[in-house]
């Protein structure tokens, strides 16, 4: 991955320990906007500035000539503001950590470190601020306090500078420090579906309607639409009809970048921090997600299987219910596999990261990383400890960044999933999903749409290979069976027959969830079937190549004494009350069966309505019909009477027959034939 060409700064640390300061001291930009703040002395709300470095110097897609401005995001460290905190600490990239040299570690210094752990921010800088304060030997008190405080966390080894606000000493060195880290700092992919969390919306005079926030992933240009996701009303299509970053126009705008945006059509009274913009294919939020829980050291009770928590996600917030797989409850420090169920649907998708906090006890105990979402009709509610190391295995799998093996796990579990539901479920783009497709070439097809496993179709043309031989041995006499039958018979198997895969679902699948898709891909499989010779579709009926129908025991008897009947009856027409009356020993259904199934093998033909006929019989006819049609060029029906010896009303109803069958073509009062007909 490259260096990142753009990257955002975001403060923490406790109250009062100088991080406004800070930024003024960096920018010479004032972040406490609110009266309130002024009057209190306190920052309450997120704050927000930018920086100009010129050794930045990079360019990137989105970026343009302007792209030495990085943003930042000043965040409140009073404890009853850290819902501001968390929304402003969602997409950071570098963190200035401060700890003020008077005060030393406090509570929010911990809880702030947690949460830049816990949203996987492992870049940052910790600051002593307030030096000029206190005498010297305690700024080195403070710097060891802090290295021990950072041992074993991603920030072991950060830079630790003292720099005051008030006299400016550190500042050009913290420059330099910035400069050097941000060189390191990597770049966000710019895949996956547009998503700007919003942390402000606001109207500008002649513009309208203006959000704010950093761009989580994707991109987006000017006069592109979005959807508007809120928990206050339904998806809402919007058009972005200009961008800034840093209060310079652009085109577009990439994961990473802080945006402006000035959206049309709607007021920015309907949209508040918590909402989020989105490119319009991500159509849909996510009620629930397969995690990766990981909980605090200083957690201070166990969490329980199914308890109800806080869940703080980019900007937006919610309840959610906890349930691992394998625990029944979470000891501090746990690191464990389960999942979440939000009171509300929110867009969270695989790969974002979460902060979970106890209200009752106003504390963050752990967070997480999202490994599925968007797979709700799928959730499992229950699971059986019993299940566990197979559901374990899996969610491992998840867990990975290997995307093939994840596209592999999800359709082990589900039959099948359209390409669009796959793409939302893996956060990925069309053509990260078109590489691992052509990655797993062997291993996966894509029918209308969906996407399956080879193993599963394998499955899937034995099992219906299965009950085709199945009724071929129940009921010798017939021919095959309609597509309906097979259908049906598929459907009343219990799922675990039916899926490709092995092993449960993971993610608390719930296997079978796949009926929409059954009938489209089973069609598919059986023209697969169909085209490898394995099955054959005579009609609109399906039986196995190598399957000869013959009649058994009492069926055959039926069936023989049937055919006597046609043989007796010879160029004549059978109606079905002679076949009935001829053969008087047999109940009347079996000889209806016996019936059908000669017509289904062709053996008998329906020649009108209720005018039967042998093959063999029919056969003859159609020769002699050829024959002499071929001679004079062209026959009247009471001609082909004639040759036959019959009644009119049959000899029409058999040329009528011959013109539906594609033999004879009707022309006035004659007959001629279509092609020549083989005799
Ligand atoms: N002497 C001295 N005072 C400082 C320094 N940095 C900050 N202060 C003072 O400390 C107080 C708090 O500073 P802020 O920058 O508002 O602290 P903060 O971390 O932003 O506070 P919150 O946002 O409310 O959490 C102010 O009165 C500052 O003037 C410094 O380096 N030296
Ligand atoms: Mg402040």
């Amino acid at each position: 991955m490259s260096a990142k060409s753009h990257f955002i700064i975001g403060t923490a640390g406790h109250i009062d320990h100088g991080k406004t300061s800070l930024i003024k001291a960096l920018t010479g930009m004032d972040t406490d906007r609110l009266k309130e703040e002024k009057e209190r002395g306190i920052s309450i709300d997120l704050g927000f500035a930018y920086l100009d470095l010129p050794a930045l110097d990079r360019f990137s897609s989105c970026q343009g000539p302007d792209g030495t401005k990085i943003g930042i995001v000043d965040v409140p460290g009073h404890e009853r503001f850290i819902k501001n905190m968390l929304a402003g600490s969602t997409g950071i990239d570098l963190v200035l950590f401060t700890i003020a040299a008077d005060d030393g570690i406090m509570p929010q210094t911990k809880e702030h470190l947690d949460i830049m752990h816990l949203l996987g921010i492992a870049r940052g800088i910790f600051v002593i601020t307030k030096p000029d304060m206190v005498e010297k030997g305690r700024v080195d008190e403070v710097a060891l306090d802090i290295k021990g405080l950072i041992k074993d966390t991603y920030f072991e080894g950060s830079p630790v500078i003292p720099v005051s606000s008030a006299t400016g000493s550190g500042i050009d060195a913290l420059k330099a420090l910035i400069v050097r880290e941000a060189k390191n700092v990597l770049a966000r992919p710019e895949s996956g579906f547009f998503r700007l969390p919003v942390d402000r919306s606001f109207s500008i005079k002649g513009f309208g309607t203006v959000v704010t926030g950093t761009v989580a992933s994707g991109r987006v240009q000017k006069n592109d639409e979005a959807l508007l996701f809120s928990r206050r009303q339904i998806p809402r299509p919007v058009k972005i009809r200009g961008i800034q970053s840093h209060f310079k126009t652009a085109d577009a705008v990439c994961a990473g970048q802080r945006a402006a945006l000035n959206l049309s059509s709607i007021s920015h009274t309907d949209i508040e921090r918590g909402d989020v913009l989105v490119s319009t294919d991500l159509d849909s939020a996510s009620k629930s997600a397969a995690v990766y829980f990981e909980f605090l050291d200083s957690m201070k009770k166990p969490v329980k299987n199914h308890s109800l928590l806080k869940l703080h996600h980019m900007t937006d917030e919610t309840t959610v219910r906890v349930a691992f797989i394998d625990i029944k409850e979470a000891l501090p420090g746990a690191k464990t596999f389960g999942q979440i169920k939000l009171k509300e649907p929110m867009v969270i998708m695989r790969g974002d990261r979460f902060v979970l906090r106890d209200t009752s006890v106003n504390a963050t105990i752990g967070g997480g990383r999202v490994l599925l979402s968007y797979a709700e009709k799928a959730l499992k509610s229950s699971k059986k400890f019993s299940d566990a190391a197979d559901v374990l295995m899996q969610y491992n799998i998840l867990n990975s960044q290997d995307n093939k093996s994840v596209l592999l796990a999800i359709l082990s579990a589900q039959f099948s999933v359209d390409t669009h539901t796959i793409r939302l479920m893996m956060n990925i783009s069309e053509n990260e999903l078109n590489r691992i497709m052509r990655s797993a070439t062997g291993e996966i097809t894509l029918i209308e749409g969906f996407l399956i496993l080879n193993e599963s179709i394998k499955n899937y043309e034995q099992l219906i290979v299965n009950i085709i031989n199945k009724y071929h041995k129940d009921v010798p006499g017939d021919i095959g069976i309609n597509e309906e039958y097979i259908m049906k018979e598929v459907r009343s198997l219990p799922p675990n027959a039916r899926i490709g895969g092995q092993g449960p679902a993971p993610a608390g699948f719930k296997q079978g969830s796949e009926v929409r898709s059954l009938s489209t891909i089973l069609k598919a499989i059986m023209n697969g079937l169909i085209s490898s010779a394995k099955v054959v579709k005579t009609g609109n009926v399906f039986h196995l190549s190598s399957y000869r129908p013959e009649a058994k025991g009492a069926g055959k008897a039926v069936e023989d004494s049937v055919l006597s009947v046609f043989s007796d009856k010879g160029i004549n027409p059978v109606k079905k009350e002679d076949i009935l009356k001829s053969c008087p020993s047999f109940k009347k259904e079996d000889i209806e069966k016996g019936l059908k199934f000669l017509l289904k093998r062709g053996e008998i033909i329906r020649v009108a309505e209720d005018s039967y006929m042998s093959r063999y019989m029919l056969d003859e006819i159609k020769n002699k019909l050829a024959a002499s049609i071929a001679e004079k060029g062209k026959i009247k029906a009471a001609e082909f009477r004639d040759i036959l010896g019959c009644g009119r009303k049959f000899a029409i109803e058999l040329l009528e027959y011959f013109d539906k069958e594609r033999i004879t073509l009707r022309s006035g009062d004659y007959r001629v034939l279509r092609k020549a007909v083989k005799t």
